[in-house]
């Protein structure tokens, strides 16, 4: 079999006609405005306070910022309980605000946090669940929703890959305490970067716009001590446009995700995730499989080198495990994460973006059904 032409990537930003763009990039031409609560900005955020029928939504320059903001104005301290299988992202905005992770296990079905788990791991010093819906999979909201009001605690969802996702016809952004979205180029839904806080307490919204904007109240008064996690008005635009795109988009998302699912149930040793219950709209983010070396006659980073042979580029989300990074090996972990270290150890994510040509996924399903069993030399 012959590799790809051109390499294929586990995923490609959605562009939206050039045009469009630069009729967009005409306006702000003319307004001589590029930052600071412009009015392609002030557009943007009113465009996603109508998607999520709600006031509270707070723009920033990434998610990284908005979650750390997001923590840091909510007053989050102590311990914060959460996952080792995420971007390591979500430890970091806790270790910015000196609030310590406390790590515990994934359940194995749809590798969110383990709600029995979160239960087992709360101390005095717990002060909130900080749960990601990972590859757009929702957590185990009634479940953590439950625990986090017999302990008194806040509920805090890294939904940075959750964009799009609805349970019941209702966005996953209306769960918990705040959510925050990620806009980067490599999610389905992007504003090259960006971040996104949705929270049911109109009283953050203030404190939340302090904290981006330096602190300022007026020219004259800085309130606290804030930082700079503005988003301006180029990524606004972006985000403004691609919003127009976001059904077709998950669709097209989708079509790929059923040619997967259709074509790699012949291959033994590739595990799909089971399809997310009825009532859930997924976004398709990602092509998450899980490679069982045994069945499969290849381990899963033997997989992905010889993958790279033939121009495809997966990526193994998420390994290692935020515990297993350098900078997190002093954080005491009691659990075991028995099923993160296993998921981490199998997991792959196959290319899957809005251009994708549907002939290209039958031939990456070929290139894998060649490499099961060894057929092709790792
Ligand atoms: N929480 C969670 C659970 C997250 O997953 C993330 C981010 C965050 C928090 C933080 O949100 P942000 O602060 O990022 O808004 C990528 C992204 O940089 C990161 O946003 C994302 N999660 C993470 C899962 O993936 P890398 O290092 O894998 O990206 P990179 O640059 O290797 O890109 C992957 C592939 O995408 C490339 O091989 C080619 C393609 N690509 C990428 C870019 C940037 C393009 O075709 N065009 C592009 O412009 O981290």
């Amino acid at each position: 079999m012959e590799p790809f032409d051109q390499p294929i990537y586990v995923t490609r930003p959605f562009m939206p006609p050039l045009e469009d763009f630069c009729d967009g990039l005409k306006e702000i031409w003319d307004n001589q405005w590029l930052t600071n609560e412009g009015p392609v900005l002030k557009r943007f955020a009113r465009q996603l306070s109508n998607y999520f029928e709600t006031d509270n939504v707070c723009l920033f320059n990434n998610g990284t910022l908005a979650l750390q903001i997001g923590l840091q104005g909510m007053g989050i301290s102590g311990e914060v309980i959460t996952t080792p299988f995420s971007f390591v992202a979500t430890t970091h905005a806790l270790y910015w605000n000196k609030i310590r992770p406390v790590f515990v296990d994934i359940e194995p079905e749809y590798y969110t946090l383990d709600p029995e788990k979160v239960e087992a791991a709360i101390t005095p010093w717990t002060s909130a669940i900080l749960a990601v819906h990972v590859f757009g999979h929702p957590c185990n909201l009634h479940a953590l929703a439950d625990i986090a009001r017999r302990h008194n605690l806040k509920l805090i969802y890294d939904a940075a890959h959750a964009f799009g996702v609805t349970i019941g016809g209702k966005s996953i952004a209306h769960f918990g305490d705040m959510s925050m979205f990620s806009f980067h180029a490599t999610k389905l839904y992007h504003s090259i970067e960006g971040g996104l806080l949705i929270f049911p307490d109109s009283g953050l919204k203030q404190t939340f716009d302090y904290l981006k904007n330096f602190g300022f109240e007026n020219e004259t008064e800085v309130v606290m001590p804030g930082t700079n996690a503005k988003m301006n008005e180029f990524q606004a635009l972006m985000g403004s446009l691609v919003l127009g795109h976001l059904d077709s988009i998950i669709e097209k998302r989708r079509r790929i995700e059923e040619v997967y699912r259709q074509r790699l149930k012949e291959i033994p040793g590739i595990h799909l995730p089971s399809p997310l219950p009825v009532d859930v709209r997924h976004n398709h983010g990602y092509m998450p499989v899980e490679i069982e070396e045994e069945s499969f006659g290849m381990s899963r980073d033997a997989l992905y080198r010889v993958l790279k042979e033939y121009k495809v580029f997966t990526r193994r989300y998420f390994y290692p495990l935020i515990c297993d990074f350098s900078c997190y090996r002093n954080v005491a972990v009691k659990d075991p994460l028995t099923e993160a270290r296993r998921v981490a150890s199998r997991m792959l994510m196959l290319p899957i973006y809005s251009d994708l040509a549907l002939d290209d996924v039958h031939r990456i399903c070929e290139v894998l059904g060649a490499c099961c069993r060894a057929k092709v030399a790792a």
